[in-house]
């Protein structure tokens, strides 16, 4: 007995820009995603003005799970998933964002997919929003700094609760949303918003606002969905990287402290409704003056979230310093390498205990449900001639964070629904956009540069995977 419930989800995690490709079939239009060249490790992704000739847009065929999606699903059930996490891409359902009617091939498209999995009694765990709004939002409406956004989003995740309602239980509304503290960099707040900022522009307080909107529509969305049919479920999805004091220092502590309020009080709203009164002294502070009306303040009590979804890859360490006396947090700035851990290639830090003091913050601060719905080691694998790959190091991470996450259920009681780990098949880097960065149990046949068969193969943590699954996380 490993001590994890019956009926544990366990699967695996994609994001719909990441895998499926045919960017532009059955309507679909282009998200922000598709002006997002390949980068790689310390070369941030260029975000193009559009679709430019001659460059390298990753996303547009991915891993054509588009068209492969059967024959995926089917290596998905050979693991034994009980679920699958992917999300809508919004663009296939509303190409530009701001249509008034559905785009029906794109809704077909997902009901096909939807079938595919629960043939197996694979569950859906769907995401609305995956770093792939409308790219149209973005150059008409400036993104999520337009209120308008919100009325959009809540059309696009009304059209699909109403016509998934039988086939997809759980739902998560803004993947990652808190990536966006790090304002300061273009990546995140282009994919979490499509925010893009004028030279000079004082980036932080649109930041604040554009995740407001996105905060009421998220509330928004999970009122609507209990409308719609009140067995769904409705978390919220946050990027989970614990801040550590680099040491016992008073003045470390509380720069860690208010790391992690710069980096969480995303989770606040979502799951109470209210923003933590240490924000509104901030905003106070710094002079923010943000659109924040009653009638907002009333959409987020009466839309707070199911559960708590969230990802886990790293832990990070901060300390204070001289020049910083009001010990703000500056997430290009203030971050420091921690000594004791080790560093994945991407210089991600590896951390397995930081998973199960995660699992035991969430549920210290919110004591709700939660779900770790992605978590993963980005390697290099070498695929040898017979198909397979010896990605012991993968294994390795795994099961580290698996026997992690089971010290929090079984000695510290958190109560915890299942457990998906990233890039289950090898897909796009969000970061980086490399093929490279590969997280799968499954081989993709496909480099940096675009070539290869595209042909999946079962690495050796496929079956170990498997077995995980079997044993209900007993063997690891
Ligand atoms: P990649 C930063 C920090 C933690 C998670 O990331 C992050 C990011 C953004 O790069 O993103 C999530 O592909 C995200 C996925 C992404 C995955 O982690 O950069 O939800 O879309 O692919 C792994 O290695």
């Amino acid at each position: 007995m490993s001590g994890l419930k019956e009926g544990f989800l366990w699967g695996g995690a994609v994001a719909a820009h990441q895998l499926e490709g045919g960017w532009q079939e059955g309507g679909k239009g282009a998200s922000v995603a598709d002006v997002m060249t390949a980068g790689a490790h310390g070369v941030a992704r260029e975000i193009t003005d559009g679709v430019l000739p001659g460059k390298n847009y990753p996303n547009h065929e991915a891993i054509d799970f588009y068209h492969r999606y059967k024959d995926d699903i089917k290596l998905f059930a050979e693991m034994g998933y009980k679920c699958f996490r992917t999300s809508i891409a919004w663009t296939r359902i509303f190409p530009l964002g701001d249509e008034l009617e559905p785009n029906e091939a794109g809704l077909q498209f997902y009901d096909d997919l939807f079938d595919e999995c629960l043939k197996y009694g694979i569950e859906p765990v769907i995401t609305l929003s995956h770093f792939e709004m409308p790219y149209h939002l973005v150059t008409e409406y400036g993104g999520w700094r337009n209120r308008k956004l919100i009325d959009f989003f809540v059309r696009f995740a009304k059209v699909v609760f109403t016509r998934y309602q039988h086939k997809v239980k759980y739902w998560m509304t803004f993947n990652e949303i808190n990536n966006q503290a790090n304002y300061h960099e273009d990546f995140a707040p282009f994919t979490n918003s499509g925010l893009k900022y004028a030279p000079g522009e004082d980036r932080e307080p649109v930041m604040y606002q554009a995740a407001h909107y996105e905060l009421v529509a998220s509330a928004l969305a999970v009122k609507a969905a209990k409308e719609i049919n009140p067995s769904l479920l409705v978390g919220c999805m946050i990027a989970m990287c614990p801040i550590y004091p680099l040491s016992c220092a008073p003045n470390d502590m509380m720069m860690a402290m208010n790391a992690m309020h710069r980096r969480y009080w995303f989770t606040d709203v979502h799951v109470r409704g209210t923003y933590p009164q240490h924000l509104l002294k901030y905003f106070e502070r710094r002079g923010f003056k943000l659109d924040i009306t009653d009638e907002d303040r009333a959409a987020l009590k009466q839309g707070c979230v199911d559960y708590i979804g969230f990802s886990y890859y790293m832990s990070f360490a901060t300390k204070a310093t001289a020049d910083n006396p009001q010990l703000d947090y500056d997430e290009t700035k203030s971050l420091v390498s921690n000594p004791h851990v080790q560093k994945s290639d991407w210089g991600w830090q590896i951390d397995p205990v930081g998973l199960r003091y995660s699992l035991n913050w969430f549920w210290d601060h919110y004591q709700l449900p939660l779900f770790i719905v992605e978590n993963g080691f980005g390697a290099i694998d070498v695929l040898e001639k017979d198909g397979s790959v010896d990605d012991q190091y993968r294994i390795d991470y795994l099961s580290a964070h698996i026997a992690e996450m089971k010290k929090a259920v079984v000695e510290d009681g958190v109560d915890l629904m299942g457990y998906t780990p990233w890039g289950c098949i090898d897909l796009v880097s969000a970061g980086t956009g490399e093929m490279k960065k590969r997280y799968g149990f499954i081989y993709v046949d496909k480099d940096n540069e675009g070539n290869g068969t595209l042909a999946r193969s079962r690495k050796k943590s496929f079956n170990w995977y498997k077995q995980v699954i079997a044993s209900n996380g007993e063997q690891l």
